[in-house]
């Protein structure tokens, strides 16, 4: 039977590469984000390379109404949802916490926790009807560990940790397995939007290493979804082979 998934946050990046990774996987679609013409572009694209069906959802997670308003009632063919990608997410500035934007922090908080949420309780509760599911949260290194400047962003992904054992705990006992991904450094949009469009610092990031593709995530995804009923991959941390943690990197 065709299998149904929603990858949030699928107009560039991580999820960009995972919606493209389940089409591949023979998954019907449903793909959100703000950017509307990226996710008609993308539509077309699978449609037409993997003959799978794909809807876009075009909102803004941060939006509890938004969320409701697409989510509650998905368009037909997707009554039940096997996958939910948890992806959509930012940092957004690198300060001290002394300096920090509030109008970042917001961001970040409503974006990285508070969509999640908001994304989670209204798919969860559809799987829950349909008897099973699973829910996969791009967390992130920054989930565990804390460095200078980064605090809110690593507050919100030390929550997405937190809430992908919750999830786990609480949805256990109506079949729903849940998969946190922690990765290290992607080379995505994620650094041009931390620096609010800075290509320069953003390309510096990487300078002299290479960092993980979206699509390395995205074979990870598929790795921990493809596994038989009774097996579930709880957490993952994918790293950059230059890069052992959120302080320690070897540049070239
Ligand atoms: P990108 O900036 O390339 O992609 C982010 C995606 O999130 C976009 O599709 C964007 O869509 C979507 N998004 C952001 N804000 C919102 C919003 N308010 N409502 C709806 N969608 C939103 O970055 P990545 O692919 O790297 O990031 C994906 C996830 O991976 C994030 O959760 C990030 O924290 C995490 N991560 C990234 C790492 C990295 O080094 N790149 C490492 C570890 C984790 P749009 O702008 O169209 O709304
Ligand atoms: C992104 C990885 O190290 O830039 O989540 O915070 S890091």
């Amino acid at each position: 039977m065709t299998k149904n998934a929603i990858v949030t946050g699928a107009t560039s990046g991580i999820g960009e590469a995972t919606a493209i990774a389940l089409a591949e996987n023979g998954y019907n679609l449903i793909i959100t984000g703000r950017r509307v013409d990226r996710l008609r572009q993308l539509k077309k694209t699978l449609e037409a390379e993997y003959g799978i069906q794909v809807e876009t959802l075009c909102f803004d997670v941060r939006d509890k109404h938004q969320c409701a308003a697409n989510l509650e009632h998905l368009p037909d063919g997707f009554e039940r949802i096997d996958l939910l990608v948890n992806n959509a997410g930012l940092a957004a500035g690198l300060e001290h916490i002394d300096q920090g934007d509030l109008h970042d922090w917001d961001a970040m908080i409503d974006t990285n926790v508070k969509g999640v949420l908001y994304v989670t309780r209204i798919i969860s509760r559809k799987m829950i009807e349909a008897g099973g599911g699973h829910i996969v949260n791009i967390g992130s290194i920054a989930g565990t560990e804390t460095y200078e400047n980064g605090a809110v962003y690593c507050a919100s992904k030390h929550a997405m940790h937190a809430l992908s054992q919750g999830m786990h705990i609480d949805l256990l006992r109506h079949g729903i397995r849940v998969t946190e991904i922690r990765p290290g450094m992607v080379e995505t949009e994620f650094s041009l939007v931390r620096f609010h469009g800075n290509k320069e610092r953003a390309d510096n990031v990487y300078t002299g290493l290479e960092p993980l593709t979206g699509e390395d995530i995205a074979e990870t995804i598929i790795w921990a979804v493809s596994q038989p009923a009774h097996v579930n991959i709880s957490e993952i941390v994918v790293m950059p082979s230059q890069q052992a943690n959120a302080y320690y990197s070897y540049k070239k």
